[in-house]
């Protein structure tokens, strides 16, 4: 890794040259002359009704400017905007709250902590109301109306939507003879990034431009909505994405905060800057997950699979705010057959309103498809354990197999490539999986209290939206831009519609061009996160900037290279026929001596040289990328545990992830987002929830209560990996970011079930605390 290579292959991160030196740029970096500072004012309450707020104290405070409430936001038209799920959400509240931790008010004053202070000087007098916590009881015809805000509603149901064949599916059932039925919750989890949610926004009164310095995946469609919402001109808004300190979907939606930032800069004349504090952002901020499911396998009674049916109750907090594309309202959740070969499915997902945060975001999960695949895993592992089949040898008996791909799912999504069973094969033999069930078995045998745990999990991901027939969200189709400029001397600057968050695009998407172009990645600049430099996107969430952008940057790259041919053949005096590329250079066939490197030919694109009719000079180009299809990577994951049965302690001793993203452009930074994953895997598995008591109390506002997985309880990870290019991508690459995530929940709750087993425990819910350890233990009729 001293040398850098010309293109694919492992590198360190070019970032790394900033970050490690503590001259990373956050939004709270950012200082502006004159710069003034808000505060969120909050609701105590989970539902109240506002009976009025009277912030007359606050504003004689001496360092308050402005004190913005949903009445101020009223009077603008800005109380309400749009969710990313068609809803709407409250800016300020205006006629109640729904939520604990709804923003309520916003003041404005010269530093932070004045700002603060003015929050509790400012009067709310609440009428409470009771709250709806539980998702089933939202339901109940007696549960009280959350959003009386739309006219006419008189329920909390948000939407029903289905997928699959009904009857067909009823059909393998009834011919079934084994039926699995096992209820499970996806608890509400966190994103939780290390960066916490912030902007500053700055209005120009002369110029009339509005630039908003924001933590956001997603620049240039923050912009364009921030017209529509506020009715400026977009061309007058400058949406910068600085660094950004983790994202994991987090930062994919617009929040009050940002907004009352905006109307605290145009009320003010001045920046304004907003940066919410941990406890905000684990409150009020986009959570994921909260699905409670029903799943059902059919099979034969030696473990043939023929059908899957599931029911989901969806709790979407107190706004519809679920980050997904529009004709998706449960997301990507209708790849729930997972990676296997099966006749019919069938899934029905209701949505509704609690009194929670809204969000519903995709954090590490290309639309809630970590709960397919968590349902569906946690699924195989309930019928192995009804016909007391192995886990893996029931996978590997239905897996699709490879020449079934390109495979079109019961549910409609065409799967691009793969090979599962080598994947699946290369875990168990990685992991020792023969040795490690005769140790159990041994183990069992001896008995004690020191079970032993093996958890096998098989993810298939969609990854890379999307297709514009396909999807949009609020209306934006799908596409990604990139420009990619070469200068005289031959060093180019690639400018991008997505964003990094701590992926490391300033070097993988430079080792793209490098590939395609024989320039050295350090001769190449990224340009992102600033929508007055870049092409128009979608931005960086669903593990789409390598299937979109990526690609968008390899076509842009190939412009660049047959521009350079041209170039090349009136340099050379030969037809662009007759030459042949090889990395870096083209060259005449037959003669290879006779030959112009690209560095010559960006130079002499600048030059007099005469070149032929209609040929305009300079390489620069351009590319908007629609994708074809969606990326299905994959990967096969064996977790091994050791399970204290007096404790109900959980250690996890080895984790061997197998992934294959198609073709790695930088397989160290692959590595690495799959460690995180992997970590995020052990979290939710054992240790995460956002909890609420029945009062809509949260009770996991600050990292003490909400915890975050550390080295110590995380093993040595032990990676393997398959290559199945991509058939349709440019350069063969899927994406990778979201896969462990999405794949390690599932193997960490299977090898803790799996080391229960012998304890007559079928299924527990996430997390598996040592207290749910140990009740899962206890509670079981079956014990021994
Ligand atoms: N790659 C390579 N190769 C391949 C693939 C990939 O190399 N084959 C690499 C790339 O280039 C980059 C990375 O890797 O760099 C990643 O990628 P992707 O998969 O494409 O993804 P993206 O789009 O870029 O990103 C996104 C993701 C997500 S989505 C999430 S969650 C997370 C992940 O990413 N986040 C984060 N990871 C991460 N990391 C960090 N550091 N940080 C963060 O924040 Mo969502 O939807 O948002 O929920």
């Amino acid at each position: 890794m001293t040398t850098t290579p010309m293109g694919y292959g492992s590198m360190h991160r070019k970032e790394d040259a900033r970050f490690l030196r503590g001259r990373g740029n956050y939004v709270d970096d950012i200082a502006l002359p004159g710069m003034l500072h808000g505060a969120v004012l909050r609701s105590p309450f989970a539902h109240a009704r506002i009976v009025s707020v009277d912030t007359s104290a606050a504003e004689a405070h001496p360092k308050v400017r402005a004190v913005i409430t949903g009445e101020t936001l009223a009077g603008l038209d800005l109380a309400w905007m749009p969710t990313l799920s068609h809803d709407v959400q409250a800016v300020l509240a205006t006629d109640k709250v729904r939520f604990q931790g709804q923003e309520v008010a916003f003041v404005v004053a010269e530093d932070r902590y004045s700002a603060r202070d003015a929050l509790e000087l400012i009067d709310v007098d609440y009428e409470a109301l009771p709250p709806v916590v539980d998702a089933r009881r939202a339901l109940e015809p007696d549960a009280p109306v959350i959003r009386d805000d739309v006219e006419g509603r008189t329920d909390n149901h948000i939407f029903d939507w289905e997928t699959g064949d009904k009857q067909a599916t009823d059909d393998v059932f009834a011919r079934a003879d084994v039926v699995a039925v096992q209820d499970m919750l996806y608890p509400r989890v966190h994103p939780a990034p290390m960066e916490t949610c912030g902007a500053v926004a700055d209005m120009d009164p002369v110029t009339g431009k509005l630039t908003v310095y924001t933590t956001t995946q997603a620049p240039h469609a923050h912009r364009t909505i921030y017209a529509l919402v506020a009715g400026l001109p977009e061309h007058k808004i400058r949406v910068v994405s600085p660094d950004i300190g983790g994202g994991f979907g987090n930062k994919v939606g617009i929040y009050p905060g940002y907004v009352c930032a905006v109307v605290g800069s145009i009320v003010t004349g001045k920046p304004v800057k907003w940066v919410e504090d941990r406890s905000e952002n684990l409150m009020s901020t986009s959570f994921a997950r909260d699905y409670h499911m029903r799943g059902e396998l059919a099979s034969t009674k030696d473990g043939k699979l023929l059908g899957i049916r599931v029911k989901v109750l969806a709790d979407h907090g107190a706004f519809n705010g679920t980050a997904q594309p529009t004709k998706f309202p449960a997301g990507f959740f209708g790849v729930f057959t997972g990676s296997y070969d099966i006749e019919a499915a069938h899934c029905e997902v209701t949505g509704v309103y609690t009194n929670k945060a809204p969000g519903g975001v995709a954090y590490a999960c290309s639309f809630r498809i970590t709960e397919a695949v968590y349902l569906v895993e946690r699924m195989m592992d309930v019928l192995a354990f009804d016909l007391d089949l192995d886990p893996a040898e029931l996978r590997m008996k239905n897996l699709l197999r490879p020449e079934q791909f390109p495979y079109e799912s019961k549910t409609g999504w065409e799967y691009d490539s793969g090979d599962y069973p080598r994947a699946l094969r290369k875990a168990l033999e990685l992991v020792h999986y023969d040795e490690l069930r005769a140790e159990q078995a041994k183990r069992r045998e001896a008995g004690g209290e020191n079970l032993l745990g093996i958890g096998v999990s098989f993810f298939t991901e969609a990854v890379g939206a999307g297709p514009r027939k396909h999807m949009d969200i609020l209306g934006l189709g799908m596409a990604d831009g990139a420009e990619l400029r070469v200068h005289p001397t031959g060093k180019a600057v690639l400018r991008l519609s997505c964003q990094t968050q701590g992926q490391g695009h300033e070097t993988t998407f430079a080792q793209i061009v490098a590939e395609e172009l024989g320039i050295s990645p350090d001769d190449i600049d990224v340009v992102h996160g600033d929508t007055d430099q870049t092409p128009f996107g979608l931005g960086t969430y669903g593990s789409r900037s390598t299937p979109v952008s990526g690609a968008a940057t390899a076509v842009v790259a190939r412009r660049v290279r047959d521009r350079a041919k041209i170039v090349a053949s009136a340099m050379l005096e030969v037809s662009p026929d007759d030459l042949e590329w090889e990395k870096g250079r083209w060259f005449v066939k037959g003669d290879p001596e006779a030959g112009k490197s690209i560095q010559d030919i960006a130079m002499a694109a600048h030059s007099s040289l005469e070149l032929p009719e209609g040929v305009e000079g300079h390489l620069d180009a351009s590319c908007v990328y629609n994708p074809p299809n969606l990326t299905y990577p994959f990967g096969a994951y064996v977790c091994v545990v050791d399970v204290d049965a007096g404790t109900g302690q959980v250690r996890v001793r080895d984790f061997v992830a197998v992934d294959d993203c198609g073709v790695r452009i930088n397989p160290m930074i692959v590595e690495g987002q799959v460690h995180g994953g992997l970590a995020d895997g052990v979290g939710m598995a054992l240790m995460q929830v956002m909890a609420f008591d029945e009062d809509g109390n949260h009770l996991g506002g600050s990292f003490m209560d909400y915890l975050l997985p550390t080295s110590m309880e995380c093993p040595s990870w032990r990676l393997g990996e398959t290559v199945t290019p991509s058939p349709h991508h440019p350069i063969g690459a899927k994406g990778v970011g979201e896969s462990a995530t999405v794949g390690s929940p599932a193997a960490v709750v299977n090898a803790v079930l799996d080391a229960l087993k012998p304890y007559g425990v079928r299924h527990a819910d996430m997390p598996l605390t040592p207290a749910a350890v140990w009740s899962a233990l206890h509670g079981s009729p079956l014990r021994t």
